[in-house]
């Protein structure tokens, strides 16, 4: 096959070869500086800032986001009118896709007074646990802090999804609190899409310098 019979043929492996990211997850960012498509429920905001909850030395800086200038706090207080916070988002994408996020969890108590924080996704013939902080077999040290940390998961079909994120009190009213923190939520291309992507893309641009398109 030469000449333009191979442009149509090329030009949909190219087009095979990069997904486009469809997903309809919205603010996933938080630069709206609101929580506009989350749900939520108790003591969740959005901030530029915030500071860490550690009770004994170091003290860690603030936290401050990883994309833009906004990110989502949830705090597990319950002296705030609640003992649980929850943010969440339903969404739809497609296989293959990759759902990544950033977080961070600052455990401000100690134990045996074990603040959770927990992620999961779900979908409607599955589930998985992205993350997991003092829950049992999980426990941190007091006082603790896990520092902003990337999590990329493959979507494993073609469907509706709800992402969770939750923060619980341990005990005890008024205990101190901890903080779990949420930013640059998105679903993208999986690397080795937007590899062969590049190399298609290559691949028709050589061509075309060499005449053969
Ligand atoms: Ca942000
Ligand atoms: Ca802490
Ligand atoms: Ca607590």
């Amino acid at each position: 096959m030469k000449g333009n019979k191979c442009i149509p043929l090329l030009v949909g492996v190219v087009l095979f070869l990069c997904p486009a990211a469809q997903s309809n997850i919205t603010n996933g960012g938080f630069e709206t500086t609101d929580l506009t498509g989350w749900t939520s429920t108790g003591t969740v905001f959005v901030t530029d800032f915030e500071m860490s909850r550690d009770v004994v030395p170091p003290i860690a800086p603030d936290w401050t986001p990883t994309e833009g200038s906004y990110f989502a706090s949830l705090w597990s207080t319950d002296t705030m009118g609640t003992d649980v916070a929850t943010l969440s988002q339903t969404f739809i994408a497609n296989a293959g896709l990759v759902l990544q996020f950033d977080y961070f969890f600052d455990f401000g108590d100690i134990a045996p007074y074990y603040d959770t924080a927990v992620g999961t996704l779900t979908w409607s013939t599955g589930s998985v646990t992205l993350f997991e902080h003092n829950t049992p077999g999980h426990e941190l040290a007091e006082d603790e802090n896990v520092d902003w940390t990337r999590i990329s998961y493959v979507l494993p079909v073609s469907d509706t999804y709800t992402l969770d994120f939750t923060t619980t009190d341990g005990a005890v009213p008024g205990s101190y609190e901890s903080i779990l923190g949420v930013d640059n939520v998105q679903v993208i291309p999986a690397p080795a899409a937007i590899l062969l992507c590049t190399i298609g893309v290559s691949l028709v641009s050589l061509l075309r310098r060499r005449g053969t398109l």
